[in-house]
């Protein structure tokens, strides 16, 4: 199933199909996980929820695990709003690379300190569209760089507060392929999307145990 997706989006450049129509969801947010799938034994690494943690002042919760593809013609424009819900109000998002990501496979980008607690939270650009803004409303608040652009070989691995100013995906050549995890306080603003299939038989730590919790 996921390669002929993979396939038809490498010859199509697009999956209108899908909720997102701008790149390939490999792995749906919505998909259920089986409970023994190395992408959630990946996104319950103990390492990786301590940083995670350290970060977000408390226990996180695992909210969603998702694989995506982007091409050429499948990015979005602008940037994710501040005021478009995010999933909570801290949100932590993991990106990990399958492929080497350079400026022209659209890279994860972010302006650091637009997140509600950094330095430049209270810029607010202004936007016409509800969730998104465009790079040239943008430009007026921060100039161009201050975008970071996270690209890199694959394997690379990226944590960001993805509440702040973000955007990506938008591929020139080639394409992208990652694996995205989201963590969020047990409370989350949006309803978790993860569901596991199954209990898994190898997790028992209680920072392992407290990210799969109800
Ligand atoms: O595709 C990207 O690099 C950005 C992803 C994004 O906007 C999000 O997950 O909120």
């Amino acid at each position: 199933m996921a390669s002929k997706k993979v396939q038809n989006a490498l010859t199509n450049g697009r999956n209108s199909g899908e909720h997102k129509g701008y790149l390939i969801q490999i792995v749906n947010f919505n998909d259920p996980i089986d409970a023994d799938h190395p992408l959630l034994r990946l996104a319950l690494d103990e390492r990786l929820l301590n940083m995670v943690a350290a970060y977000m002042g408390m226990w996180p919760q695992l909210h969603a695990i998702g694989s995506w593809l982007n091409s050429p013609g499948s990015g979005r424009q602008g940037f994710s709003a501040v005021a478009s819900r995010p999933e909570d109000l801290k949100t932590v998002k993991v990106f990990i690379y399958l492929n080497d990501v350079g400026t022209k496979q659209g890279p994860f980008s972010f302006i650091g300190g637009s997140h509600p607690l950094g330095a430049d939270c209270e810029q607010l650009p202004e936007h016409k569209h509800p969730r998104r803004v465009l790079d040239h409303e943008m430009i007026k608040t921060f100039p161009e760089e201050r975008l970071t652009r996270c690209t890199g070989p694959a394997g690379t691995m990226i944590m960001a507060d993805t509440v702040g100013y973000h955007c990506g995906g938008q591929v020139q050549e080639g394409h992208r392929l990652l694996v995205t995890f989201t963590y969020t306080s047990d409370s989350p603003q949006e309803k978790r999307k993860l569901t596991l299939t199954g209990q898994p038989t190898w997790r028992g730590s209680p920072i392992q145990d407290f990210a799969l919790k109800n």
